[in-house]
């Protein structure tokens, strides 16, 4: 009983240590219908006081931004003048992250060993699901240690093979949780992850000439940061000047870099870092990329949200030479999934079909690790917020494989 008591008290410490900064924080989405409500919503975003989801891009589509109760007098003020049109999709974000929590320590409570598609896991545990897998499966799986976050979290690598120990065989790289919040994403890299090692007579079509190497938590310190203090963070967590902490990893790579659609403004949500690579966490990606010496031939980076299929340029609308194939790759994908569930997913260039961004580690594969196809996978949102209940992990994470696995096959097929 008095455990009870102890644990129900420690949930609500930490509930509201995790939430405090979201009380009566607000989700809006904004569509703007004119030429002029657009410019407006640009300049909203740009003023770094409110949290763009999704950035404005064009007329008549809907961008969604979460407004703190300090701004919502104003922003609501803005919005009237100009008559643009929103809808409140969240009255509270605290109340549906409170939600996620409790649902979140129902499920983890209820698995205890390895890994589960049911809750959201933690870092270590994800850490520990791949090293019982290469304790499991030794012949075919290689777990390398590849470098120290800022923190001093071991960031680690999964490699997978069907065993048969040809040296330099042809490698898809796949990594998730370059930003923190983007919960679904390292879920998603772990069910490829599952898929390949577990599920290896289904899927060994896909490993007969090629090894996969994943990463499925490129962002550690953001992503435990988002699991125990604040579960909006997208950054990493090295201190950047100003009392404010973090570089967008997603702004950091060295391929025109610091250009477009990149902050460098520290306490900015997509601050550039000071330099190229200035973070540890994307140092040690391209080293790994680099390493890989020509071999990988498809770089899948997984994020959230919005149902895209993206790929290079982020930092200007052209194309890259080679875009007929990238783009016939991004659209099986987009094909299978439709096919299996229905779900449809815009398929482009970042610039062209999201918004202009430079620093992007597809851009950077692309341009400069030479990967002929890089492709980014915003997976799709979850009901009002950021991501899913975890009760929607399973069928995000089983579609989200369908259509990794036609592009992957379309990729084997090909190179
Ligand atoms: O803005 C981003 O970094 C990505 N969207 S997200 O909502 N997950 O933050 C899109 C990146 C697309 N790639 C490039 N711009 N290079
Ligand atoms: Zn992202």
């Amino acid at each position: 009983m008095e455990v009870k008591i102890f644990l129900s008290l420690l949930a609500s410490c930490c509930l509201a240590v995790v939430n405090a900064e979201l009380e009566g924080s607000k989700i809006f989405d904004v569509t703007p219908s004119n030429v002029f409500q657009q410019q407006i919503l640009e300049k909203l975003a740009q003023s770094g006081i409110y949290d763009f989801f999704l950035l404005p891009r064009a007329l008549n589509i809907t961008s969604r931004v979460m407004v703190n109760p300090k701004d919502q007098l104003d922003f609501d003020r803005v919005l009237t003048k100009n008559s643009i049109n929103f809808k409140i999709v969240n009255e509270d974000v605290s109340k549906s992250i409170n939600l996620e929590r409790s649902q979140q320590n129902i499920m983890s409570r209820a698995i205890n060993r390895g890994i589960s598609f049911r809750s959201f896991e933690r870092f270590e545990k994800i850490n520990a699901y791949l090293e019982e897998l290469a304790a499991r499966f030794p012949d075919r799986v290689k777990v390398t240690l590849i470098g120290k976050t800022y923190e001093g979290r071991l960031m680690k690598t999964i490699t997978i093979s069907n065993g048969d120990k040809r040296a330099n065989k042809k490698v898809i790289w796949v990594d998730g949780g370059i930003h923190a919040r983007e919960w679904i994403a390292p879920a998603a890299a772990l069910y490829v992850i599952n898929q390949l090692v577990e599920n290896f007579a289904a899927n060994k079509d896909l490993l007969a000439t090629y090894d996969w190497v994943v990463l499925p938590v490129a962002n550690p310190d953001g992503y435990e940061y988002t699991h125990t203090t604040s579960r909006m963070w997208r950054k990493t967590r090295k201190p950047s000047g100003n009392s404010c902490y973090g570089t967008d990893p997603n702004r950091n790579f060295g391929f025109h870099w610091g250009e477009l659609g990149a902050s460098n403004l520290p306490c900015d949500d997509t601050f550039r870092g000071p330099t190229a690579f200035s973070e540890p966490e994307t140092q040690i990606m391209r080293n790994e990329l680099l390493k890989l010496n020509g071999r990988a031939k498809f770089y899948l980076t997984i994020h959230a949200y919005g149902n895209y299929l993206l790929y290079p340029w982020g930092w200007t609308s052209g194309l890259p030479s080679n875009v007929a194939d990238i783009d016939e790759v991004a659209r099986a994908g987009a094909k299978a999934i439709k096919m299996a569930t229905g779900t449809r997913y815009t398929v482009g260039s970042s610039t062209n079909v999201l918004y202009e961004a430079s620093g992007g580690s597809d851009d950077w594969a692309l341009g400069v690790a030479g990967i002929p196809i890089s492709i980014t996978m915003e997976l799709p949102a979850g009901g009002s917020g950021f991501n899913p209940s975890p009760q929607y992990i399973d069928p995000f994470v089983s579609e989200a494989w369908i259509g990794i696995k036609a592009m992957a096959q379309r990729v084997i097929s090909k190179y």
